[in-house]
This record gives C-alpha cells, structure tokens and sequence, in this order.
C-alpha cells in the first residue's frame, strides 16, 4: 500500500494519453486514439488541464511542464462549440484556478479568468439562474434537450460557487460573486417540499419542475458546494453553513433509509415516493458529511460522523459484493438486493472517483487503517481489471471478471480517483484540509482568508447589530 504505487498509474495514464491522444479530450485506450466529445464548446485537451495539479503534487515536473506548454501554446479559448457550463466550470475553471494557487504562473490565472467570461453569457435569463448549455462564440444559451420544460439542473447551476468566487478574487471583477449569490437568494428563498431541494427548476419562472430529489447524479454536488462555501470562506459564509444544515436534516428525514441487512443508504425521492436505489456519484457523500460533521450542531457532530462512516461502509460494500471488487453505477436496496446493481444497465464501472474520495476523507477525518485498506482494494481492481496495455479503461460488467472494456480513459480518472488515491497515501499535510477545499472535479482552491468576502460579511454583522 503506498502513494507511489499511484504514482506510477498517474504515469502510466498519462504517458498513454500524450502517446496516443495528446491535445484531445480524453484518451480511448483500446484503439489509441483521442476522444472528443460534444460537452466541452470545443474546448480541447480535457485531460490535460484536468491533470495539471495532479502531475504537479505528485512531482511529475517533466509531464507537468509538458501540459503547462500545451496551456500555453494550444489551449484555444476560442472555440464555438455547444458547451456544458458546469463540465466547463469544473474541469477547465477548476482545473486552471488550482494550476495557478498551486504554481503561481500567471497564464493559468488569465486562461480561467477569460474562460469565466464566456460562461456569463448563461445567466442571462429572467432569473439569473443559468442554462445548461452555452455555445462559447456566441454566448447563445439554452437547456438540455433531456431536461424537462427548459429547466436547469440543481447540480449544474449549484455547483459554480467555489470556482466563481475564486475568479472575482483574482479579477477584483465582483461579476463572478454577484452571479452565484443570486443563485444562492433564490435557492434559499423558494418553498423547499419537506425541506428538501428537487433537481429541476424553470430559470424562467424560478420554481420547480419536477419533485426528484438526488443526492447522486442531478442533486449531488449542489450540496457539496454548500458545505465546502462554508468551509472555502475560513467559516465566515453563514448562508452556506445554515442552508447545508438544514439541508441535511431534510435529507436524513426523508431520504437516509437503513437497509434488511444494516447497511445505510441515501433513497431518491420522486414527490413523496422512495426509490430505494443509491447512484455510486451519490457516494461522495460519506466524504462530504464527513468534513462537515466538526461545524454540525455540538450534539449532532458525532452522529454526522458516524453517518459518514456507515455510507462509506455502504458504498465500500458496492464494490466487494461484485466479482472485479469495483462498484457499479448503481446499486438497490429492493427485492432481497442488498447494495447490488439488479440492472444490466446499472453494472457498468467508468473509472469514477466518488467511493475512493470518500475514503480518503473518511481516512484525513479518522486514521482508521481501513479507509487504506479498502483505498489499496481499489487499487488492485483499477490495475486487474481496468489497466488495458495502452492506458485505463472503465468496464461494462462489474459482476464479471471476463471484463468487457468501454474503450474510455475519462479524464476525471486523472483528476480525481487517481488524485484522491495518491493522497489517501500520503501525508495529511499534502494539501491539508485546513488550508484547501477540493472542487467536485477534485481541484484544490485554497480558503480564502481575510478576504473581501470575509470584511464584507463582518461589516453586514456589524451593520445588522
Ligand atoms: C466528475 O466530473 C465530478 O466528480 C462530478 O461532480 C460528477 N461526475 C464526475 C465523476 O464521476
């Protein structure tokens, strides 16, 4: 069990990706080539601006170098394409913003401030909460066909905060803040069902379209955004604190449910019915309570930690009840199935991060060994059953060790899983939680002391007494 034996898949990904994919989005291992891909604009090399920080804590300097030039030299901001504003603002914003609070170059700092300025063109709408998609030339925007009635996504338009308050601080331009506290008002004004924030919402009407709740795919990181607000502002940001709380009662009132066999699992809520099903994005959140436990109510703080670890365990659970020891997409609490996939669709595994990044805070939180024990399982399953000779792949069956690969080496495997493995391996103070909050993309941003934003609320506490 060590972070360099991370080391060397970080190395081995990336080698391949530069090998046979450079300057494309991510990497297809099977067929060495590069993929593309429709959610960027036109952006390219996905995984390199993705990587940057990975290459950079892990000390690969010569790889790091090669991706800071391509920044440099390739990295067109130009591009006209239809681009998913979220995918844009975690990966690319994300990625440049932690290159620059980590090495100090300027040009990372200029490309994700005039890559922010592109994305301002989505909130234009009567709300001011944005759409889904944006084409970066023109600044036209709409919502994805697949949304229903127009509307937009809680975990899209919810998870802008870290990174956006990040650009005013660097470009002094309060624009940035200004759009995100908008959402912020709204989301925290609107009549809540039972408390709890459902996916959909009209960005023109500003109310709700449908009554599905998630704290997997759609909802997920709206509510790893509240906390980590909180958490980035050096504990000032009390609208985040109060509505990540309240929140979270919600959720464990209606949706943390305990399964035949003792497991604890979060249900998806569709206007009032549980569907007794947990998504494996939805497993970021044993990390997420985790970090949140120590702000929790005194009397609360325990049990919040607790509750981080019986999900953890859960999610841990996903992966050792199938054959490869890594988790499907989705598993179910119904029909005797105990955190299994019962569908064939359910069973597939991309390389994603959210069990492993639980672990790794659960391990920064507790020192329990297990967290690195279950970390090192992980390992072993990506490098049986996901190793390929040119690169990573996810597969399409976890419950079958005759794998069946998808020919995809996702560039949030670079970002993400591998980050979060390297540091669930090392040190606590390689990038403490006392100095950094990750974006969901996994990209550090430091917390933000003594800032503008920190003056700001002080003085409307001073005003308001
Ligand atoms: C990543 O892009 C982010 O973690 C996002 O929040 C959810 N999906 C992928 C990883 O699974």
């Amino acid at each position: 069990m060590s972070a360099p034996g991370v080391w060397n898949m970080m190395k081995f990904a990336w080698d391949n990706y530069k090998r046979y994919a450079w300057g494309k989005n991510e990497l297809r291992p099977l067929t060495r080539n590069g993929h593309i891909g429709n959610m960027f604009g036109g952006l390219r090399g996905a995984s390199i601006v993705d990587s940057l920080d990975t290459l950079y804590i892990m000390g690969l300097m010569d790889e790091y170098n090669d991706a800071k030039e391509w920044v440099k030299t390739s990295l067109d901001l130009n591009s006209n394409g239809e681009a998913s504003l979220f995918e844009v603002n975690i990966r690319y914003v994300g990625g440049l913003l932690s290159a620059y609070y980590l090495t100090g170059e300027e040009l990372f700092k200029n490309k994700a401030v005039e890559l922010g300025e592109k994305l301002l063109p989505a909130f234009n709408t009567p709300t001011g909460i944005p759409r889904g998609v944006i084409n970066l030339g023109s600044g036209t925007s709409w919502s994805w066909g697949w949304a229903s009635a127009g509307s937009s996504i809680l975990a899209e338009f919810g998870t802008l905060h870290l990174e956006f308050v990040h650009l005013t601080e660097l470009s002094s331009n309060p624009v940035y803040t200004e759009k995100v506290m908008n959402i912020r008002k709204l989301l925290n004004k609107i009549e809540k069902p039972h408390g709890l924030y459902p996916n959909f919402l009209s960005p023109v009407s500003g109310n709700w379209v449908q009554h599905h709740v998630s704290i997997g795919g759609l909802g997920d990181s709206f509510y790893e955004y509240l906390i980590k607000s909180y958490l980035m502002s050096d504990k000032t940001d009390d609208d985040a604190k109060k509505m990540y709380y309240t929140a979270l009662e919600a959720i464990e009132a209606n949706l943390v449910q305990k399964s035949p066999g003792g497991l604890t699992y979060m249900a998806e809520w569709r206007g009032g019915i549980l569907d007794h099903k947990m998504g494996h994005l939805a497993c970021f959140s044993g990390g997420m309570i985790g970090i949140g436990a120590d702000d929790g109510a005194p009397e609360k703080r325990q049990h919040y930690l607790d509750l981080a670890a019986e999900i953890t365990h859960t999610c841990h659970e996903s992966y050792t009840r199938s054959a490869t020891k890594l988790g499907p997409e989705a598993f179910r609490f119904d029909s005797g199935a105990e955190a299994m996939a019962t569908r064939l669709s359910d069973r597939y595994y991309i390389l994603r991060p959210e069990v492993i990044e639980s672990y790794m805070y659960m391990w920064r939180l507790t020192h329990d060994p297990k967290y690195r024990e279950w970390g090192w399982e992980a390992v072993e399953a990506l490098e049986q059953h996901c190793r390929v000779e040119s690169g990573f792949s996810g597969i399409r069956d976890v419950y079958t060790t005759s794998v069946s690969h998808d020919n995809m080496q996702q560039s949030f495997f670079l970002s993400e899983t591998l980050k979060y493995l390297y540091l669930l391996f090392s040190d606590d103070d390689l990038l403490s939680l006392e100095d950094w909050v990750f974006n969901t993309e996994a990209h550090p941003l430091p917390i933000i002391r003594n800032s503008c934003l920190q003056d700001d609320a002080t003085q409307e506490k001073t005003a308001s007494e």
